[in-house]
Parts: C-alpha cells; sequence; structure tokens
C-alpha cells in the first residue's frame, strides 16, 4: 500500500511515522510530504531513508492513503486534491471535523460509520479523542447528561514552537514566544484562539466534537482549557452527570473491559494516572474514579494520555487500519 503522510517533518508527523513503524502497518511506498522548505531534506522509516517531496508530486504519486497532519488551511487546501486522485485522507487538523459530510472518528466508537465513499476523514482533537474513550462506554450504560470538564494540557499540542519556548525559559535564555506568557512554572487559560462566546476553540472542540462522536447533541459539555509545563500528555478532571444510577464498581468494571483504556485508580497505593508515564503509550489512562457527592447520578474522574500518540497518531493510523481490514480503501 502507498501511503503519504503530510507534515512528515512535523511533531505529530515524527510520531506518525514511529506509530506506522511499531504497528508494521502494511505500507510498500512511504511517501513523506512536507512544505516546499524542506523538500529533498532526508526522513528515517525503518531504518531506510527517505526524501520528503512536495504535495503535487504526493498527488502525481497517487497514495491509496495520506495521513495529513500539516495544519487547518494546508488540509482545506490539499486534502480534496488528494481525495479526487482516488486517496483515502485521514485528516488531524480541525478543518472537516465540523463538516456534517465528512465523519469525526475514534475507531474503539464509531469507526462502523465509515463506508468506502468516505474519501476525507476526520481525527479528533486530542483531548476530546481521550474524553470519549472513557464517556463512550459509560453513556451506553446509563445516559450521559452533562459533562463539566478542566483539561491540563501539555505544551506538545502546541507544536515544536512551544517546547523550545519552555526549553527557554528553564536556562533563561530568551526567544521566540509560542504563548503570550511564560509557561515555566505558570498555568495559562488559554489553549487556542478565543472564539465570540468567550470560551476558546479548544474549549469548544471539546463540546461539539465530544457530541458528534458519541453521535447526541443533547449531552451538554462545558470545559475549561489550560496550558501547563509538562511535555508527556493531556490530563482532564472530568466530571459526568448521568441520566441513570450507578455503582461506582460497575463503572470500574466497564472500563476495565474498554479496549485502549487502562484502569489505574487505587488510592491506598497511590495509584492514578499521570503524564509523566503516560508519554510513549498508546492508551487512555483513567482513575481518581469517584462519585460526586454534591449530587446524584454524578461522577469524577481524571483522564491521561500521551496527546501525540492516541491523540493523534495511533487514533489516525487505527482509522487507517480499520479501512484497510475492511477493504474500504
Ligand atoms: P515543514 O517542516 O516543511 O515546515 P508542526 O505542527 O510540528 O509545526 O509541523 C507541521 C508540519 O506540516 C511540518 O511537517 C510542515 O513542514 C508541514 N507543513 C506546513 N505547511 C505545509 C504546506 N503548506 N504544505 C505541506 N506541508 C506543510
Ligand atoms: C492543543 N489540542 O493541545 C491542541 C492541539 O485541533 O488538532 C491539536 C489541535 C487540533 O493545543
Amino acid at each position: 500500500m502507498k501511503v503519504a503522510v503530510v507534515g512528515a517533518t512535523g511533531m505529530v508527523g515524527e510520531v506518525m511515522l514511529q506509530v506506522l513503524a511499531e504497528r508494521n502497518f502494511p505500507i510498500t511506498e512511504l511517501i513523506p510530504v512536507a512544505s516546499e522548505r524542506s523538500v529533498g531534506n532526508e526522513i528515517e522509516f525503518k531504518g531506510n531513508k527517505y526524501k520528503v517531496v512536495g504535495m503535487q508530486t504526493a498527488i502525481d504519486m497517487k497514495p491509496a492513503i495520506a495521513i495529513f497532519s500539516a495544519g487547518g488551511d494546508t488540509s482545506k487546501e490539499w486534502a480534496p486534491k488528494f481525495a479526487e486522485v482516488g486517496t483515502t485522507v485521514i485528516d488531524n487538523s480541525s478543518a472537516w471535523r465540523m463538516d456534517p459530510t465528512k465523519k469525526l472518528v475514534v475507531p474503539e466508537i464509531n469507526a462502523s460509520v465509515l463506508t468506502i465513499e468516505d474519501k476525507i476523514i476526520a481525527n479528533p482533537n486530542c483531548s476530546t479523542i481521550q474524553m470519549v474513550m472513557v464517556l463512550a462506554p459509560l453513556h451506553k450504560e446509563f445516559d450521559i447528561k452533562r459533562v463539566v470538564v478542566s483539561t491540563y494540557q501539555s505544551i506538545t499540542g502546541t507544536g515544536v514552537k512551544a517546547v523550545r519556548q519552555l526549553e527557554n525559559e528553564y536556562q533563561g535564555a530568551k526567544g521566540e514566544m509560542a504563548y503570550k506568557y511564560q509557561i515555566h512554572r505558570n498555568a495559562i487559560p488559554q489553549c487556542d484562539v478565543f472564539e465570540e462566546n468567550d470560551y476558546t476553540k479548544e474549549e469548544m472542540k471539546l463540546v461539539r466534537e465530544t457530541q458528534k462522536i458519541l453521535d447526541d447533541r443533547t449531552i451538554a459539555v462545558t470545559a475549561t482549557a489550560v496550558r501547563i509545563p509538562v511535555v508527556g500528555g493531556h490530563s482532564e478532571a472530568v466530571n459526568v452527570e448521568f441520566e441513570k444510577d450507578f455503582e461506582v464498581s460497575t463503572i470500574r468494571q466497564i472500563l476495565h473491559q474498554t479496549q485502549g483504556v487502562t484502569v489505574q485508580d487505587n488510592v491506598d497505593t497511590f495509584t492514578f494516572p499521570m503524564p509523566l508515564y503516560a508519554q510513549g503509550k498508546d492508551d487512555v489512562f483513567v482513575g481518581r474514579i469517584r462519585r460526586d457527592e454534591s449530587q446524584p447520578n454524578t461522577l469524577n474522574m481524571w483522564i491521561v494520555a500521551d496527546n501525540l500518540r492516541k491523540g493523534a497518531a495511533t487514533n489516525a493510523v487505527q482509522i487507517a487500519e480499520y479501512i484497510v481490514a475492511n477493504n474500504l480503501v
């Protein structure tokens, strides 16, 4: 299978290549794609070197699948051109997620919505993916009414520029700023730009994408997204109100049986998820599972995942695996 990785030189692109190699995705020809400034540079994949090509060259090579992680504007412009030559695009940007003609997919939850007609498939935002991985099996059983989520997000979600900013700040050095404020020793309650309602785009992604993936517009979601000086992954404090009552032991049992979710939950042994330990792993980790004693049918949880893995690259590669396994490409 001919596979293009668009944005192969970027932070998520590099993890894409790593995940494709680890999972032994059936690639006969890899096409690494980046901007014109990287064309001709070499990247490594499974011990071999590949030359980076530009967009048009990649389209002319008619890959079966193109996994995009090169920003929303690039996807808007180029994904349809790949689709036109018959390539199935799996797009990690926000460009197509809320387009009603495009599917927004977390394979463990809703891969079955995909058909051979889907030539541009959207990969959800990282903070949404890790939350819905835990919410979906609970929604099936107890009907979610409302979710209140606060995020503690890794600087890797902003990209290389943010990692450099933090490194400079550790050393007291000056350099280009990814954020308006110092991130070292700080917490910034702004992820992405503000929308008209004074929520950030990241907060509204948690609202809209959750409803679309769970295929239920009645679920109320409200979010506060915060950037913290951490690199391993995103963490989320999630408060969920259900229509039906539950036993906490049943919640744990359901999550134990959920593929792609690992329960780390034992206060006696101080066992709970943390980004330092989620880093480099594909699962979503959940712990601090407890009843919200302030109102009925309500639960508190702490959810952590590597935002570059399940939050981006791994989920995209899993979509690719699904369409290959089901002859949808
Ligand atoms: P390049 O390295 O040539 O700039 P990140 O999110 O880490 O900044 O990475 C973005 C990725 O998207 C990089 O691989 C970058 O390539 C690529 N990219 C950015 N703009 C374009 C474009 N117009 N066409 C193709 N690739 C692009
Ligand atoms: C962040 N969630 O951590 C963002 C990064 O819509 O794919 C990914 C943005 C997106 O800032």
